[in-house]
């Protein structure tokens, strides 16, 4: 890690923060965030200071370095501690913001283009104290890991963990839930398995990629939630077996899928483009549903935040659905590691722009044309 990583890092979104509408800017949890992102910031530059003087005055390299390791470990487990609870910080800001003022559309692309930005600078930020703790913290390296890189990350096993604890979740909640098929199909390798699961496995070598396993874990875990909680709730009424889940993984030459269905009765097009967005997802559930929310999945922001930890090393999540029978939720990595570098944001005019021209007017027109339609919408 360069030595001025973590500090670039936090000034950039330090200053995409202070490009914010107002509206949102002066909101109490949104002043306090900016208030640990000063204090991080301050933290590590102190810092470098003392790093600059002291090797002047010292010829005790190594001495003197060991201690500064140590000190610039604690000083990073501090900082990721001081920044846990930042998001549900953000989202609260929001609501604040939703409640004192009216929103327009150029708040809320605002919002979003600055938000996604924001999470991204964060869990880049994390990857990189973390890499730092687990590399430097001194505990032992235990399972062939590189920091908290897997370089053969056995994706079925990933998308078991997760069933396995999102099923829980769904059991305790519905007291049912769908069982889980999964296929795979190692098209790179020239070979096709096909394996019935949890229950029953094979002797078929695991498709394996070099990736954080957490950030997969994470992903899968949100839409298994979503995906168990469609089914359960679409069927409640229907019948007494669900349909199962199914996920088809595939490792080809660039892109590793996976592919996980639903028959949860689908989402409408119109609610599926409010799925990634903060602003309609960030509403304070009404006092009489607080009992009746599950535990799992309110569209929170589960799903954006896991379409960014795909994109953070240039894969993506993807949602398509068939309204009225089901849904299919898209992962996609990179297959080959050389190609699954950082994606970052960076702060230029671009960006800038951004911030500061206002949000286009839409030059498509959806007004009823009565020439076209026999009968026009009703405007009840
Ligand atoms: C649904 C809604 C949803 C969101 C994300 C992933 C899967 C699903 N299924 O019905």
């Amino acid at each position: 890690m360069k030595p001025k990583e973590l500090p670039v890092r936090l000034a950039n979104i330090m200053k995409e923060f202070s490009l914010l509408p107002e509206t949102l800017l002066s909101m109490p949890s949104v002043v306090e965030v900016s208030g640990l992102y000063k204090q991080s910031l301050n933290d590590l530059l102190l810092f470098e200071d003392v790093h600059e003087t002291n090797e002047e005055k010292l010829n005790h390299i190594h001495t003197f370095s060991y201690h500064h390791l140590d000190r610039f470990t604690e000083s990073l487990i501090r900082i990721r501690d001081r920044h846990k609870d930042v998001v549900l910080m953000t989202a609260q800001g929001v609501m604040e913001m939703k409640e004192a003022h009216s929103v327009n559309a150029n708040i809320e692309a605002n919002v979003q283009y600055f938000l996604d930005r924001f999470y991204m600078n964060r869990v880049s930020i994390r990857m990189l104290i973390n890499q730092h703790t687990l590399l430097f913290g001194g505990s032992p390296n235990t399972h062939n890991h590189i920091g908290c890189i897997d370089p053969h990350c056995d994706v079925i096993r990933v998308i078991e963990d997760a069933y396995t604890n999102a099923r829980f979740l769904c059991d305790q909640y519905y007291l049912a839930s769908p069982e889980l098929i999964i296929k795979h199909h190692n098209e790179r390798d020239h070979k096709t398995y096909i394996l019935k699961s949890p229950h029953e496995k094979g002797n078929n070598s695991p498709i394996t990629v070099v990736y954080v396993p957490s950030h997969l874990y994470h992903m899968l875990f949100e839409l298994f939630k979503n995906s168990m909680r469609a089914v359960v709730e679409f069927h409640e009424s229907k019948s007494e077996t669900l349909p199962p889940l199914e996920i088809i993984v595939v490792l080809g030459s660039e892109d590793l899928t996976i592919k996980l269905s639903d028959q949860g009765g689908g989402i409408s097009r119109s609610l599926m483009d409010m799925l990634f967005n903060y602003m309609y997802s960030t509403a304070q559930p009404p006092a009489t549903a607080l009992l009746d929310t599950p535990p799992l999945a309110g569209y929170g922001y589960g799903l954006p935040l896991s379409r960014l930890y795909a994109r953070y090393f240039h894969g993506d999540l993807v949602l398509t659905s068939l309204e009225g029978y089901g849904t299919d939720a898209l992962i996609y990595l990179k297959a080959i590691s050389s190609e699954a570098n950082e994606l970052l944001p960076v702060y230029n005019k671009t960006c800038q722009r951004q911030y500061t021209t206002s949000h286009q007017t839409n030059d498509w027109s959806s007004q009823v044309n009565s020439a076209m339609f026999i009968r026009p919408f009703s405007t009840s």
